[in-house]
């Protein structure tokens, strides 16, 4: 056991599916953070661009260490283990007065992973609360088995496909998962959890990264990469993710695209769509 969560919040975990809130650093360290996210949008011209929100760890050397952050990793290995890999890294971004929303889902219906061992830690970047579009939880529903999705084609949903769970969610027993700026949220991969707009005039800026024990495998890809970042991985079912040299690092840059074409292989998968995060000329400078 790591020294992240105490008994109650790893029995609340299992219990609801998520226990938050979690700080994992100080204000000032989350401040950099901020930013350091907003000289990135300054260097993209604006919002950040599809590819640079999925797995921009591959990219920027900041967001690689955010992936290894000791506190973190210590909660995130009671939950699933000490042998951890980083299997995936996404923004969850809303400006003010944003439409942008998140329908409820189980982040395990497209990933194509062998077990719902997934679990998710949401960094928020700034203040997430009920009147900035905040995440929301059912409790209890991780205990479901994989229920049926359809995709959307709604404009301001920020999920890769649109995805909307096909059962009845009893949205009276949502909770508001708030957070202030440098502290974490974990849900597990079979939560069923969404967000609403955000009405406010505060920014919410959230930092969704995706853990995964090493044993876990990808059902629908053999060329799926992600990142070791505690313990050993003795199965290597993933290829192993370089460390960027320096951010944009024209290397790192080449590995990105191809694993990012690959995970839109996986997660768009009879989809018919195209992903939001494949390469685009303005941030590949061209190469
Ligand atoms: O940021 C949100 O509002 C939702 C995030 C989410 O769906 C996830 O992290 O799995």
């Amino acid at each position: 056991m790591g020294i992240g969560l105490n008994e109650d919040q790893v029995a609340a975990f299992w219990r609801d599916g998520y226990v938050f809130p979690l700080r994992v650093m100080s204000d000032s360290d989350a401040g950099e953070c901020y930013a350091q996210f907003c000289s990135m949008e300054a260097n993209c011209g604006g919002a950040l661009s599809g590819p640079l929100r999925y797995k921009p760890h591959l990219l920027i050397t900041w967001l690689n260490k955010l992936i290894r952050h000791p506190r973190i990793l210590d909660s995130v290995e009671d939950v699933i283990g000490p042998n951890i890999l980083c299997w995936a890294s996404s923004f969850f971004n809303k400006d003010a007065q944003d439409p942008s929303y998140v329908s409820w889902h189980q982040d395990s219906t497209y990933w194509g992973l062998s077990k719902p061992e997934e679990v998710t830690a949401w960094v928020a970047f700034t203040p997430s609360r009920s009147e900035n579009g905040c995440m929301q939880v059912i409790p209890g529903t991780h205990t479901l088995d994989q229920v049926p999705h359809f995709d959307t084609t709604a404009e301001h949903n920020l999920l890769t496909r649109g995805q909307e769970v096909e059962v009845d969610v009893d949205e009276s027993q949502a909770v508001d998962i708030e957070l202030e700026a440098g502290e974490i949220s974990l849900h597990h991969v079979r939560l069923i959890h969404g967000s609403p707009p955000n009405l406010s005039k505060q920014r919410r800026i959230g930092y969704a990264i995706r853990y995964i024990p090493t044993h876990i495998q990808q059902l629908h890809s053999n060329e799926d990469t992600a990142t070791l970042v505690r313990g050993e991985d003795r199965f290597g079912n993933f290829i192993p993710e370089p460390t960027p040299a320096s951010d944009m690092d024209p290397e790192a840059l080449k590995f990105h695209a191809k694993a990012n074409s690959v995970a839109g292989q996986v997660l768009y998968r009879g989809s018919g769509k195209k992903p939001y995060f494949a390469a685009e000329k303005e941030v590949f400078g061209g190469r």
